[in-house]
């Protein structure tokens, strides 16, 4: 599979579409989800063009890495989630549902989250 330069996410990195920003360095862009599912929910996502986890995870820089994932925990403390609770979760390919070909963590809080699955 190769990178789509046209999907949604490479489009807000280039701010050809806008977004609500939460955070930005050199490794990563956050911004609000447009269609949320929890009170709080936040897409943090590599400025790198990678599809998927199972792109990030072999092919990024060390340092994008660890950029990526501190900023993931950095925002969270940020929104004040450390205390009350948060889920991060990556969807990866067709059986997770991933809808967007850039690689991309989901922050839910802000409320109780419910079971980690949905049975139904
Ligand atoms: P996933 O299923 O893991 O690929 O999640 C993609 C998420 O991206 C989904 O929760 C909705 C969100 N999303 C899709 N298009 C846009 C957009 O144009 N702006 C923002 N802020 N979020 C988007």
């Amino acid at each position: 599979m190769i990178y789509d330069d046209d999907n949604i996410f490479a489009k807000i990195l280039r701010e050809e579409i806008p977004c609500k920003k939460v955070y930005e360095n050199e490794y990563v862009l956050a911004f609000h989800d447009v269609n949320p599912q929890s009170k709080i929910h936040i897409l943090v996502i590599p400025k790198g063009k990678y599809i998927s986890f199972a792109d990030f995870s072999e092919n990024a820089l060390p340092e994008e890495i660890n950029g990526f994932m501190k900023a993931v925990g950095k925002i969270a403390k940020n929104q004040n989630l450390v205390e009350s609770g948060y889920r991060i979760l990556a969807n990866h390919g067709q059986n997770a549902g991933q809808e967007v070909a850039h690689f991309h963590i989901h922050i839910f809080g802000g409320e109780p989250l419910g079971p980690m699955i949905s049975k139904t």
